[in-house]
């Protein structure tokens, strides 16, 4: 064989293998993010299709594949998909080999890829309906019109739990819209605590590609750094439980956000939100309701990063984190005041007058621990008169967490 000819048939198996190599390579993972706390949550759990289960474990388990082959044109990576599997543990995957539900929350992991998940962590199905409804009554997906041209399909994981705590009550979808191949996370009521346990959430949002290096690189995967926000990075996620795949403060209820294809997300400019209502001058306003509520949406709040005030050291524990809330009561002389602490976070409540006195009844609670409830109770409420809640973590700071949600309702 003459030396050209080698060189001609080594040149054609070098072009070859680069394009195969070419064609095998994988788009980046690249979007640009926006975050809004407001968005309409449509629940599709009555109507959308049931997904194929062979397990029956409704803690931990992946459905069987749901073919999109002709009935839905979405890509991923820019690769045309062609099916998906649910996981119980608030994530889907289009690599349908895979087989385990993977509870252990990790973006980077180069083993449970593909995978796009609104909130990844130990979760369950619904374990409070009728026996053998847990997972229908808990995940359905729907291919629905979206415009004159194109379809989206709705993933939903609803009444969902966390793992061994029945009270808990976590609803959230994923949507993916054909032609403009966008990605949606939406929120409902993200419940995920009642103060009843101290548990603290240790969980994922975001997507990874098909491919993962040990080390993720730009374009592998999408993580959110700092929860409910549109800051999401490829660093800091390849740990189970560590940074990115730690988030603890859950996504807020009726919140959303959206993947649009196209530039990668700008880099964000991180500022601690610190407590607007970390004065008294400046205390948030709870609405006097008629019971008890069973959720808490729009009742979150957190003392991270609150500040003492001024000289008032009446209730026992360290009151270096302490914020404030306000209420009135128009209708009933018996008021109750709960504050309900997410796990890591240990509340007291102190009540003031409004002329900012403690009151002389019993004012200070701190009956209870970590993650649990703080509950006060008066008869004796003046009707249309302001008082004051000052709420803080009885340990030095604001706890594991800062997390608490509060309640002030009426007795009938
Ligand atoms: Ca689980
Ligand atoms: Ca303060
Ligand atoms: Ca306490
Ligand atoms: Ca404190």
């Amino acid at each position: 064989m003459s030396k050209v000819k080698i060189i001609s048939i080594g040149l054609i198996l070098f072009i070859t293998f680069k394009a195969t190599e070419l064609l095998s390579q994988t788009a980046p993972l690249k979007y640009e993010i926006t975050y809004s706390p407001h968005v309409e949550y449509n629940s599709i759990l009555s109507k959308g299709k049931t997904f194929v289960w062979k397990s029956t474990d409704i803690d931990n388990s992946l459905s069987e594949e749901v073919s999109l082959k002709d009935i839905f044109n979405f890509h991923y990576q820019g690769e045309l998909v062609k099916g998906f599997k649910i996981s119980t543990n608030g994530w889907i995957t289009f690599n349908t080999s895979l087989t385990s539900s993977e509870p252990q929350n990790n973006l980077g992991s180069p083993k449970i890829n593909s995978v796009i998940a609104p909130f990844w962590d130990d979760i369950s199905a619904n374990s409070k309906v009728t026996f053998g409804q847990y997972f229908d009554a808990s995940m359905r997906y729907m291919i629905e019109p979206y415009d004159h041209d194109s379809k989206v399909l709705t993933i939903e994981w609803g009444g969902m739990e966390r793992t061994a705590d029945g009270s808990t009550n976590l609803n959230f979808q994923l949507k993916l819209y054909e032609k403009s191949n966008g990605i949606q996370f939406l929120y409902g009521e993200m419940n995920g605590y009642t103060g009843g346990s101290n548990y603290i959430y240790s969980y994922s949002c975001g997507m990874n590609g098909s491919k993962i290096s040990d080390v993720p690189k730009d374009g592998e995967v999408l993580a959110l750094r700092h929860d409910n926000t549109s800051d999401f990075v490829s660093s800091d996620a390849s740990v189970a439980n560590k940074g990115c795949n730690s988030l603890y403060y859950l996504p807020n209820c009726y919140s959303t956000i959206t993947f649009k294809p196209g530039e990668p997300n700008k880099p964000y400019i991180y500022t601690a939100i610190l407590p607007g209502n970390d004065d008294q001058e400046s205390a948030f306003h709870v609405p006097v309701v008629a019971a008890e509520p069973n959720g808490h949406c729009g009742q979150v709040y957190s003392s991270e990063g609150a500040t003492p005030s001024h000289d008032l050291k009446t209730c026992k524990g360290i009151p270096d984190d302490d914020v404030w809330f306000k209420f009135t009561s128009y209708k009933s002389t018996i008021v109750t005041v709960k504050v309900y602490g997410a796990g890591g976070y240990d509340p007291v409540i102190e009540i003031l007058d409004d002329g900012w006195s403690t009151l002389k009844e019993p004012a200070c609670v701190n009956e209870t621990g970590e993650g649990m409830t703080e509950t006060w109770h008066s008869d004796k409420i003046v009707l249309k008169q302001g008082y004051y809640i000052r709420v803080y973590d009885a340990r030095k700071g604001s706890g594991k967490t800062g997390v608490f949600s509060i309640a002030v309702f009426t007795t009938p």
